[in-house]
């Protein structure tokens, strides 16, 4: 819930002439882009995007049809020592990199949906809610605090929520209402948005197709009877392999990528087995810890940044989740 103390404190950061930095996590996605592009808009003072970590395709494909905003990839040294720092959809200090968090901590502010989020017992402010999105949580808080959207503002919160639920299939009823009444703020061409949003991956580029076929040609499987579990490496386009896995021939992907000394993993579970249960998040932030780096994410899609091979945090990950599995597969079968 937004307390009406969170809520005047929130307008007193955003409206303060105090530069203001938000932030978004390693490979910013839509939702995250979109949450503070909607922050940064209406707020007041210097201000400034940061993303330490780069910004996905999909977001610098929404980013062309906004408004201009000043990203910026590095802050100044003395500019760590003022300033706000407003953290988006980022649950935990890896997917930041190396900042400088307890020098700023006493100045964030963390919004996020994520069901645990390592980084708030020491923020100044943190709101997590309970939304299929962080631009669900973004546009609670502009309507609280009385800010003026425009037509840009609404396009960037409406496709944070249709990338973030998979176009609307991981939404729930509240996420249409939400959706409903920014449309009646501002018409928006869904249709087109949708069509603008996923173009890049309609129109598989080179690199990614034989990231893709290499992932499925690298493929090794699981085979528990009711789920079929596969696992495979690439060099990058993880996430894109995994979920073209599960929509296509397994229940659970788990997909690595080793980019030098750091290693990637990103997993994706189709809903029947997270409506039974299942959890990668959680298996994500366990395995991730084990091996010094970090995870979390979603129930039905989560990850692991870790220093160090990425075939060993796999194979710990593969067996966690069919462990997991099991356990759910047989409690199914004695009900
Ligand atoms: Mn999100």
């Amino acid at each position: 819930m937004l307390e009406e103390n969170v809520i005047k404190k929130l307008r007193e950061i955003l409206l303060s002439p105090t530069p203001k930095f938000f932030v978004v996590h390693h490979n910013a996605d839509v939702d995250a882009l979109a949450a503070a592009y909607a922050l940064y808009k209406i707020s007041l003072g210097k201000k400034f995007i940061y993303a330490p970590l780069k910004i996905s395709r999909a977001a610098k494909k929404l980013l062309e049809i906004l408004d201009e905003v000043e990203i910026v990839e590095e802050i100044p040294e003395s500019m760590w020592e003022k300033g706000y720092f407003i953290i988006l959809d980022t649950n935990s200090l890896e997917q930041l990199g190396e900042i400088p968090y307890d020098k700023i901590s006493n100045r964030t502010v963390v919004i996020d949906h994520h069901t645990e989020n390592t980084l708030f017992s020491s923020a100044l402010l943190y709101v997590r809610m309970d939304r299929t999105s962080t631009s669900e949580i973004v546009y609670e808080i502009l309507k609280k605090i009385d800010a003026k959207f425009d037509e840009k503002i609404i396009t960037a919160l409406i496709a944070g929520i249709i990338t973030d639920t998979s176009r609307f299939k991981y939404a729930n009823n509240q996420t249409m209402r939400t959706v409903c009444e920014m449309m009646n703020i501002s018409e928006i061409n869904l249709k087109e948005l949708i069509g603008i949003l996923e173009e890049p991956t309609l129109k598989y580029d080179r690199s990614r197709r034989i990231a893709l076929l290499k992932a499925f040609q690298r493929m090794t499987y699981i085979d528990l009877g009711k789920a079929i579990i596969v696992k495979s490496n690439v060099n990058a386009y993880e996430s894109d392999a995994a979920v073209l896995m599960i929509t296509t021939i397994a229940d659970i992907a788990v997909v690595g990528a080793q980019k030098e000394v750091e290693a990637r993993v990103s997993t994706r579970a189709r809903s029947w087995l997270v409506n039974l249960g299942l959890d990668l998040s959680k298996i994500c932030r366990k395995i991730g810890k084990e091996f010094g780096g970090g995870g979390g994410g979603h129930p039905a899609a989560a990850g692991i940044n870790a220093i160090g091979d990425v075939n060993a945090i796999m194979n710990a990950l593969v067996s966690e989740i069919v462990k997991e599995v099991r356990k759910i597969l047989k409690r199914v079968e004695n009900e």
